[in-house]
């Protein structure tokens, strides 16, 4: 299938059929607001009246990517340039006098998902529109997606964020793929005893489509949002045989099961309702899946031939027994048979090794809301019991590792290793942490099982669309199509040594940086210095990720430049942007810190704009684009081991920032890309984190023997940027102290201003500094999702197994 061209005839008579729905007499009567409507809600009209993507090509399997969060950002403007259609829309409205991209601002920012797990599947299903791969995303559409965050007086508070699902414009409720969905109740036996389970109520599963555009390929595929409601909310033989109020009793409310994603990051608290979204989601799909597969007339044997269902995380695992239920159940297949088809349709992708992100739900919870699930997992518990005391007998110990119900719990990532056919991890170094220190046993049985996809990030939304002077420039000198091929940026590798290019790509930058000045401006109120290090943390807030390893390190400039105002220091700008989890108090803790030292240094006369800290609120994917184009030093300095990949790291080397950062996640493999000297690598690596937590580290005795850091952190203690209140920062000093230093903060202060030295000195070589980003930006386009799909394709979705 190929590109289809824009045809400005049908997008007037698009447009007009558009305002004139809204009661307006003419285009002039829209206000901004409803230009964007009318003109997002023309092109999705236009694209659905486009001849349907070809059938799922012969030998690629269709891929399910089942994932509790979808991050996708803006859409109008992503869709427009995949279409290829940006240039045509942008001059047809130019005869109104309307700039398209001014209008692309009017869009609410859909925040369905919490951090890169959510933006990694975004990502994903560009791709897989883009290289070919039938997929369909199947997720949730929350009313309210991730709160809006805002500080005051320095600390963050939240607000809801309700995006106003109703009127957008790219949605399309696909009533012909509405589901049913069972919930609670009890299980039964039959007259021959077999289990039959009476649900407690029927929920309504309301399909809503976003269309998924491959770029300029013509091709388009769905992505699902489940919207729930009550099933037949009007039919009174229901309501009268008590089945609403049976619900009520259980607390069952369809009204409220999609109403809000829930904003976790690595914990999950282990909630009713949050077990409820999983499981309607997964019940949905499941549905969903089998009804195309048996309208393309196949039979239930042949599913894993055509379909797999990937699961982001073990967020939708209860896919797993609702896929045995269907069988067995509603199809009256074997155990056999329809553990066969399930243990051969199903892969898991593991994104974190921390032991509080791995889910685990209680029997009891399981067990009232979901009985006949409770006892298929039961039974695949106990099945599988027999494997592991062939391989290990009488081995108390590893079964207890092993097991799926352990302590009146089930372990959901158990559950996935046990009945999926493939296991992957998302980057190198994450890949052989899951094998060597989460599944080892797992592996002994079943090595193959077991594979490594480094996460991508989709050259489109993150070069193209967020950075178009650089793509303007990259175009110009590669003078063919690069958006679908990335690894053909290598070719700019030459270019770092021609001073002319230097001068063009460092001005770009320059205009990117100048662009973030002015927005910061507008949200914040400071000014920011745009010829100063521009240094970048964006990602969500965790003390893994060490937000406050880099508050240290600005304290150690402002003490630097108080003890010495000559020194020699480079200006810089710190820019965070990061959300923490409302329960969260620690990392909120981080942000009011953060917060507060920006308040002093940048009122600070003596330091004027040699230093400036800006926590930017509200983070989202729309900042991120423009945060992006301007950094300069991307930090990923996580403690090693902990950070599964990193996808903003991608991003930020893709667009000539430097990184610096621990040899965690995808870091590792971005140095062995871009070479050891265009990056700042610092710290403990895995091993040494694990020798040192072995020793018994003891983070005071650094810092006794640190006078440098002794100081920056009496400071915090002593009320100096808290007016005098010597507990602002209790928690944050708890943990970096009494409380241990869990992250190893201070285990890695030293190295970490010893890796900032070096950015100052090649900073100092405006040259020097260039080429390093031109050959980022040269050598990152491994980081395509384009790449991860043909990965995933190749390892792990074969056609035939
Ligand atoms: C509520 C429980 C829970 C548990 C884990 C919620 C969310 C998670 C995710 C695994 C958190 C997450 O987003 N992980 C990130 O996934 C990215 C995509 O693979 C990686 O790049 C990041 O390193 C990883 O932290």
């Amino acid at each position: 299938m190929s590109q289809q061209k824009f045809n400005p005839a049908r997008f007037d008579a698009a447009l007009t059929r558009q305002w004139q729905g809204m009661g307006l007499h003419a285009a002039s009567e829209m206000t901004r607001q409803q230009w964007w409507q009318a003109v997002s809600g023309a092109v999705a009209e236009m694209l659905a009246a486009l001849p349907a993507s070809p059938p799922t090509a012969g030998a690629l399997r269709h891929v399910n990517y089942l994932s509790i969060e979808f991050l996708i950002g803006r859409l109008t403007g992503n869709n427009l340039l995949n279409l290829g259609w940006y240039q045509g829309v942008a001059e047809r409205l130019a005869d109104w006098d309307i700039e398209l991209s001014a209008l692309l601002e009017e869009e609410i920012d859909p925040a369905l998902g919490n951090g890169g797990l959510g933006r990694l599947a975004a990502c994903y299903l560009d791709s897989m529109a883009t290289v070919g791969q039938p997929a369909t995303g199947y997720g949730l559409n929350y009313q309210y997606g991730l709160f809006r965050q805002s500080f005051v007086d320095g600390a963050q508070h939240e607000a809801p964020d309700d995006w106003h699902r109703g009127r957008y414009p790219w949605f399309r409720h696909n009533s012909a793929r509405d589901v049913d969905v069972p919930l609670g109740g009890k299980l039964i036996k039959d007259a021959a005893g077999l289990p039959i389970w009476q649900p407690a109520v029927i929920l309504r599963g309301e399909a809503w489509d976003l269309p998924v555009i491959g770029y300029l390929n013509g091709i388009t595929q769905p992505l699902r949002l489940w919207q729930a409601t009550h099933a037949h909310p009007f039919d009174l033989t229901r309501f009268n045989d008590g089945k609403f109020l049976q619900a009520e009793q259980q607390g069952i409310d369809a009204d409220k099961l999609t109403k809000v994603l829930y904003p976790n990051d690595n914990h999950e608290p282990g909630k009713r309702l949050r077990l409820m979204q999983q499981y309607f989601q997964c019940a949905c799909s499941v549905a969903d899946i089998l009804r195309r597969h048996h309208l393309a007339g196949r039979t239930l044997h042949s599913l894993p031939d055509h379909e797999v269902i990937q699961l982001n995380d073990t967020h939708p695992t209860i896919a797993i027994p609702e896929m045995m239920r269907v069988l067995i159940d509603d199809h009256q297949l074997s155990w056999d048979k329809a553990w066969t088809i399930t243990r051969r349709t199903f892969a898991y992708t593991n994104h974190t090794l921390m032991p509080e992100a791995l889910e685990r739900w209680d029997e009891r919870l399981v067990k009232s809301l979901l009985p006949r699930h409770f006892s298929i997992i039961q039974e695949i518990n106990k099945r599988f019991k027999k494997v592991v005391e062939a391989q290990w007998p009488g081995d108390k110990a590893v079964w207890a590792k092993l097991a799926i119900l352990h302590d009146k719990q089930v372990r959901m990532a158990n559950l996935c290793v046990v009945s999926g056919f493939a296991v992957n991890g998302v980057a190198a170094l994450h890949s052989e942490l899951v094998v060597k220190d989460l599944f080892p046993e797992y592996h002994q049985l079943w090595p193959t099982k077991f594979h490594n996809v480094t996460n991508g990030i989709t050259p489109r939304r993150w070069l193209k669309q967020c950075n178009p002077a650089l793509s303007a420039l990259i175009d110009e000198v590669l003078q063919g199509e690069w958006a679908n091929d990335l690894a053909c940026l290598k070719r700019l590798e030459p270019l770092a040594d021609d001073a002319a290019f230097r001068q063009r790509y460092r001005q770009i930058k320059q205009e990117n940086k100048q662009r973030l000045t002015a927005y910061v401006k507008r949200v914040t109120g400071i000014d920011i210095n745009p010829q100063a290090i521009f240094d970048v943390q964006i990602k969500r807030l965790h003390e893994y990720k060490r937000q406050h390893l880099a508050l240290l390190h600005i304290l150690s400039c402002y003490k630097r430049l108080r003890d010495d105002p000559q020194s020699p220091m480079a200006p810089r700008v710190f820019l965070f942007g990061a959300k923490a989890a409302p329960g969260y108090y620690l990392a909120k803790n981080i942000i009011y810190a953060i917060n507060k030292v920006a308040e002093v240094i940048n009122n600070d006369p003596q330091v004027g704009d040699r230093l400036k800290v800006v926590f930017i609120p509200d983070y989202r994917i729309t900042v991120a684009e423009q945060m992006i184009p301007a950094a300069d030093l991307s930090e990923q300095i996580s403690t090693a081991g902990y950070e599964a990949s990193g996808t903003g790291n991608m991003k930020l080397a893709l667009n000539g920032a430097l990184t610096i950062g621990t040899l965690d996640g995808a870091n590792v493999e971005i140095a062995g890309e871009v070479g050891e000297e265009n990056i700042f690598i610092f710290g403990n690596t895995v091993d040494q984190v694990k020798t040192l937590k072995a020793q018994g580290y003891d983070p005071l005795m650094r810092r006794q023997q640190d006078p440098h850091l002794d100081a920056i952190l009496t400071e915090l203690e002593n009320g100096h940027f808290s007016q005098g209140d010597t507990h602002a920062f209790d928690r944050l000093l708890h943990s970096l102290t009494a409380g241990g230093d869990p992250w190893l903060v201070l285990a890695d202060f030293s190295a970490y201003l010893d890796a900032q030295a070096r950015v100052e000195a090649l900073w100092a070589d405006r040259e020097g500094w260039t080429r390093a980003a031109i050959l980022n930006t040269a050598r990152t386009g491994l980081f395509s999702s384009d790449r991860a799909i043909r990965d995933y394709q190749q390892r792990i979705w074969q056609a035939t197994r």
